[in-house]
């Protein structure tokens, strides 16, 4: 059984163009436009695959196909259908696609699994619009709850409550998309692998072993609006410069730990915004990673204290508010083994791996055992138009992706 390159670049392709910037990469934020477009492209698909597709209480769409021991739990596929602002055509669609063209093929095989089977298409993982990164996945472990649908908001002041709601969904039911640890059999994610080292070395998998720990913070520096010729420096409360120090601070820091240990300050917002005006208020992003807990830890502590002491000695208001904190996670070691058994029957050359980007895998690794297969990423660039995998490799992917599911969920006889 062979995934379908055709089936697969129609997806992608068709997805693509659900994006609020044509012509600048994809750009679909969750419960958008796009997102509904989208949304309704994967919901045909999923039909037409046999699937029978619902939504939960946090946005997430899923599609369900029986197994003949239909009460145990489902052997899930999926990733999500978010991106980021002028992102990619491949980041989360690829994986998506790969969910369909599972289940495309179990349909035509006419394959009866043992456990029954769901293929997912999960929002807001990128966190562009909420800064509520792995929002969909977090739903489904319970590490979100309803308090958040008012705590997280887009830069028109609208809550994910309100978003949820005129977009047509129940905020009330948010937390029914918890599901209890066991209630799902695994999770497989297929990602393009953001970076350069399969390209680089002519591989054709990535076998993720582990996801480095993520965590995201959203910080403000407010200090005072004056005439920038007439307010001497002795006298200024400039938001701004401080946080310069704040951001190079942060890049020393992770310079400094090392170990694939990263800090990334990627968004900022300066107010009133006027050249002739010191900076008043600043709210910027952080972003720090590390696949050594303590490492992402010590940095995050130190920020804060940094924050602290800048905003003492300049009477500042400061505020550091943590948006996704998720320590380094590892990916099932028998998964991971069937997935190479798979690459090595079908001839594909494949090679372990840690991921530095974080993945709704990394969430859903507290409900079941998790597995991710990554596909190259040309020039190893992501998160920007210039994005491109071949859909070849991501249905050699596929190929190995639909062996593991197999393995777990059961072939009835
Ligand atoms: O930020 C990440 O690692 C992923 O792209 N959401
Ligand atoms: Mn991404
Ligand atoms: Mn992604």
């Amino acid at each position: 059984m062979r995934s379908s390159i055709e089936r697969i670049r129609k997806d992608i392709e068709r997805l693509a163009v659900f994006t609020a910037t044509p012509g600048a990469g994809v750009t679909r934020y969750s419960f958008s436009e796009e997102d509904r477009n989208a949304r309704a492209y994967i919901r045909r698909e999923m039909e037409d695959a046999g699937l029978r597709p619902y939504e939960d209480g946090a946005g997430n769409l899923f599609g369900r196909r029986d197994g003949r021991t239909n009460d145990a739990p489902p052997v899930m596929v999926g990733s999500h259908f978010d991106s980021v602002p002028n992102g990619g055509a491949f980041d989360g669609d690829a994986g998506v696609s790969t969910a369909l063209e599972i289940a495309r093929i179990l349909r035509d095989e006419r394959i009866t699994t043992e456990r029954p089977m769901e293929f997912a298409a999960l929002v807001e993982e990128e966190g562009a619009r909420f800064a509520c990164g792995l929002y969909g996945s977090r739903a489904m472990t319970g590490l979100l709850g309803e308090a958040h649908l008012d705590t997280f908001t887009d830069r028109d002041g609208g809550t994910l409550r309100t978003v949820l709601r005129d977009f047509g969904f129940a905020p009330e039911r948010f937390t029914t998309a918890r599901r209890e640890p066991g209630s799902i059999a695994a999770f497989l994610e297929l990602h393009i692998e953001q970076g350069p080292v399969l390209e680089t070395n002519g591989i054709d998998l990535g076998l993720v072993s582990a996801i480095v720990g993520v965590s995201q913070f959203e910080a403000e520096l407010t200090g005072r609006a004056d005439h920038a010729g007439s307010t001497p420096m002795t006298l200024r409360k400039d938001a701004l410069a401080a946080a310069a120090e704040v951001v190079l601070a942060l890049q020393a820091a992770a310079r400094r730990e090392g170990e694939g240990t990263v800090g990334t300050v990627g968004k900022m917002r300066v107010a009133p915004g006027g050249s002739n005006i010191v900076p008043e208020i600043v709210n910027f992003t952080m972003d720090i990673r590390s696949s050594v807990e303590s490492r992402m830890m010590r940095i995050i502590a130190e920020m804060k204290a940094l924050m602290e002491r800048i905003a003492m000695r300049d009477a500042l208001g400061w505020r550091m508010d943590e948006k996704v904190l998720i320590p380094p996670v590892f990916m099932h070691p028998e998964i991971v083994d069937a997935l190479e058994a798979s690459a090595r029957s079908r001839g594909y050359s494949a090679r372990r791996m840690v991921s530095g980007a974080g993945h709704d895998a990394m969430v859903m690794a507290r409900l079941a055992p998790v597995g991710m297969v990554f596909v190259p990423s040309r020039g190893g660039r992501s998160h920007c138009p210039e994005e491109w995998t071949e859909y070849a490799d991501v249905a050699k992917g596929a190929d190995i992706m639909l062996d593991a599911a197999l393995r777990i969920a059961g072939k009835a006889e």
